[in-house]
Formats: C-alpha cells, structure tokens, sequence
C-alpha cells in the first residue's frame, strides 16, 4: 500500500494520476495547507521541504520508503512498476528532459503568474507581467514540442505528460488561452478523455476540509468542459 501525502493542486495530481494509471492501490492522507499541516514535525520528516507531494510506499523491498518532490515521486512509480517511462534510449532522455523542464520551468513560472495575478497589490503589475509573460514563452515552448511529437516523450504517453498536465489544467490562471495554443489543445484534451486522468484528479476532492480554495470551482478560471475549447 501507498500513502499518499495530498492537497488537490496540480503537483499532487501528478502523483494520483500516476498511481490511478498504473492500478497502484493507494491510500490519500490530507495535509490541508491551508491550515499549515504541511509544518507538521510529523509530515516534515516524510517531506522535508514541507510540500506535497510526498508517498510513502509500504511494500518497497527495503521496507517503508518516503519519497517527496513530484519529479521524483513519478520517477520512482515509474520504476516500481515499469510503466510510463522508456527504461533507457532516446525516449527516456526525452522523458526526463521534459520532465525536469516542467519541475524547473512551467511549474514555478506558472505558479508564480497565478500568486501575482491573484494576489499582487492593486496598482503593482510588474510581477503580474513579468511571470505571465515567462508563461506565454513557456507555453509556446510546450507547443512546440506538442507540434512535432504527440506526447512530450515521444510515440508514447508518460511521466512528462502527468507532470504538465495539470499546470495546463489551469492555464486560464496563468494568463494563456489554449486557441492560442492548437497543439497544447490536441494533447490537453488527449489526456482529459483518459479514465485515469479523471480519477486522479477527483481523488482528492474532497480531502480536505475546506475540500478546495474557492477558486478551484470559478468557472473562469478552468476548462469545464471539452465543447467549450476543442480545436
Ligand atoms: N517542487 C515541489 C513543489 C510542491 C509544491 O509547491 N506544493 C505546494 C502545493 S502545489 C505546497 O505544498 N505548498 C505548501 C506551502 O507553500 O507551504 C513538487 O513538485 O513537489
């Protein structure tokens, strides 16, 4: 059994939709960071850098192993099960490469778009503008990629897909619109059909308590619905 460390933002997605897609069976343990439980001496010692994600996997060979950093939690799921991410070759260097780009990249540049646009002072736009227009860069960078190849590792849908993913599932707070964005949109909505994709992000829906920030239910600031933006 997994423990699964979880408030439902885009980085503990990339972990439930991990575990969802490779049958996994996993047990969701709330940290409301809303409440500051992610302080907790308890929950620190599993995840240091006091976020989550974290997993504890309780069958790992050499017994109980934690593991934090959403980059490093698809890895090692990947590993467990041999799914996801190419063993070695071309494609795994691929995976990796788009992989440490989203942790490095889309990630915190989104992250920070979405604090100031939400958050910044009234009257101060210079960090609004400065990270929304890193996001635009890196949105066009992802569609790029997403132009030449169907999913960011290659032939084959993966880790670098799951740890995007979700980043994009919020693009509207990050200042884009998928139309501009035609090859981002194909993936996007390739990846929304997929069962998996779906369980993983109501898995934690209601898991904390208040379930969800408000924003998380603003129409403006998600995709409802496949009708409302497909190419
Ligand atoms: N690089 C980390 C980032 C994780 C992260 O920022 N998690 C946020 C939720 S999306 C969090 O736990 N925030 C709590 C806090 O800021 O104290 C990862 O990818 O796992």
């Amino acid at each position: 059994m997994i423990d699964l460390y979880y408030y439902p933002t885009p980085n503990t997605w990339k972990a439930s939709i991990m575990l969802e897609e490779c049958g996994l069976p996993y047990r969701l343990k709330p940290i409301n960071i809303m409440d500051n439980e992610q302080f907790a001496p308890d929950f620190l010692a599993i995840s240091p850098n006091n976020r989550v994600p974290a997993i504890v996997d309780h069958d790992a060979p050499g017994g109980p192993q934690s593991v934090f950093e959403s980059g490093a939690i698809l890895v090692y799921l990947a590993e467990k099960t041999g799914k996801f991410l190419a063993p070695s070759g071309p494609a795994r260097v691929s995976a990796l490469e788009w992989l440490f780009w989203q942790m490095g990249g889309l990630g915190p540049m989104a992250g920070q778009t979405h604090h100031f646009m939400r958050s910044a002072p009234e009257g101060n736009d210079y960090g609004k503008g400065r990270f929304t227009k890193e996001s635009t860069r890196l949105y066009g960078v992802l569609d790029r990629r997403l132009g030449v190849a169907e999913w960011l590792a290659g032939d084959q849908y993966g880790i670098a897909d799951m740890a995007s993913w979700g980043w994009v599932y919020f693009h509207r707070m990050h200042g884009q619109q998928l139309d501009d964005f035609p090859n981002i949109a194909r993936w996007y909505f390739a990846m929304y059909d997929r069962p998996a994709v779906q369980r993983g992000i109501a898995a934690g829906r209601d898991a904390t308590d208040p379930p969800r920030p408000p924003f998380w239910d603003a129409p403006e600031n998600f995709v409802h619905a496949k009708a409302t933006q497909a190419p």
